[in-house]
């Protein structure tokens, strides 16, 4: 499958993506000052934004909004002219992202992060730049996700002069390949999993877009209801839900957001759920909870996470799809471009 293929070309995606350093740096010497930053997008391209956010808010304490590009049209009046508008995009074709950009360039200065050269975004916006992933052909967004994710760290990184940032980013290829070499252990874990009806994906902070694209792929290729939530929101309803037959998937690297996650561990296996748990190799208490572990290299802090936790996502919704029978590069009611 080209899916397949995708998933496993991403440490190179990455690599080659990281070589934009030098056009982004020359983008970043040319902006003006900005005030905030509004990233506008769809799918999974919405979800790199929600990364986007919490990095920049994170690292530039630039205030931050993300919109998606079919909502966008209900902001407008909002948009602070001050504001840098990042528009990302695969295809750069999105016919509502086309429409968003068309409104913000009347607006403020606008930047894309595409992937196909010469595509409509990269004409109409001020700023361009490219995410290195290659052709994908999978209906299904994977190693172009990982490129716009590693154009938002360059970028983050260039804006506030963090050289520490742009050496670590240098390590993610090798750590993503040793993440890959887990997919035996993952499709055995589709195996268990397959039949389930409904999915959790739990996460904070930097995870919580994790767990929204962990639970988009699942939709998109297996059509098994997945829900991602904010681990911490939880308790405002959807607990509820939550029963042994609902496996749950919960995103707990090391770091800030980690205690809190590993309690809301706690309630969903009070109440009965299977936990996949993500988090790291030295991470005995999480294991402990967990009906099933992914276990990451113990250097990667939270801020990086997200370039390698959604890597078993991918291959957990890929597995399951096959095993239920499904081809994976042919989703239903999915098109690779919506032009509509
Ligand atoms: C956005 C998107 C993809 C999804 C599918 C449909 O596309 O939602 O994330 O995987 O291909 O479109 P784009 O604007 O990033 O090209």
């Amino acid at each position: 499958h080209f899916m397949l293929k995708e998933i496993h070309e991403q440490p190179e995606a990455v690599r080659n993506t990281l070589f934009e350093v030098s056009d982004i740096k020359k983008i970043v010497s040319q902006f003006p000052e900005f005030k905030r930053v509004t990233f506008v997008a769809c799918g999974t391209s919405y979800h790199a934004s929600l990364v986007g956010k919490y990095l920049f808010e994170g690292l530039l304490g630039l205030p931050t909004d993300v919109i998606l590009a079919s909502e966008f049209e209900f902001s407008e009046k909002a948009i602070d002219p001050h504001a840098l508008v990042i528009f990302i995009s695969q295809s750069g074709e999105t016919a509502d992202t086309l429409k968003a950009l068309r409104i913000a360039n009347k607006k403020a200065k606008t930047l894309a992060i595409v992937n196909v050269l010469g595509s409509t975004a990269t004409r109409e916006a001020d700023y361009v730049i490219f995410t290195r992933a290659g052709p994908e052909i999978g209906v299904a967004a994977t190693k172009t996700y990982i490129s716009q994710l590693t154009c938002i760290y360059l970028l983050a990184a260039c804006m506030c002069q963090d050289e520490e940032l742009l050496e670590e980013l240098q390590k993610i290829p090798d750590c993503m390949k040793a993440v890959l070499s887990l997919e035996d252990e993952i499709k055995e874990m589709a195996g268990k999993y397959k039949d389930a009806q409904d999915f959790f994906f739990i996460g904070r902070g930097f995870s919580y877009p994790t767990a929204l694209e962990g639970a988009l792929k699942l939709k998109e290729i297996t059509y098994i209801h997945g829900e991602g939530y904010a681990a911490g929101e939880l308790k405002h309803g959807p607990l509820a839900l939550i029963d042994d037959d609902v496996p749950v998937v919960a995103v707990v690297p090391p770091g800030k957001s980690h205690d809190r996650t590993l309690s809301n561990v706690q309630e969903v296996k009070a109440r009965g759920a299977r936990v996949i748990g993500l988090g790291s190799e030295d991470d005995p208490v999480l294991s402990s909870e967990a009906s099933d572990m992914v276990e990451f290299p113990h250097q990667i802090p939270e801020l990086l996470s997200p370039l390698l936790y959604v890597v078993p996502l991918q291959l957990l919704a890929y597995h399951i799809s096959v095993q239920r029978g499904i081809d994976p590069d042919k989703p239903k009611n999915l098109a690779k471009c919506v032009t509509v």
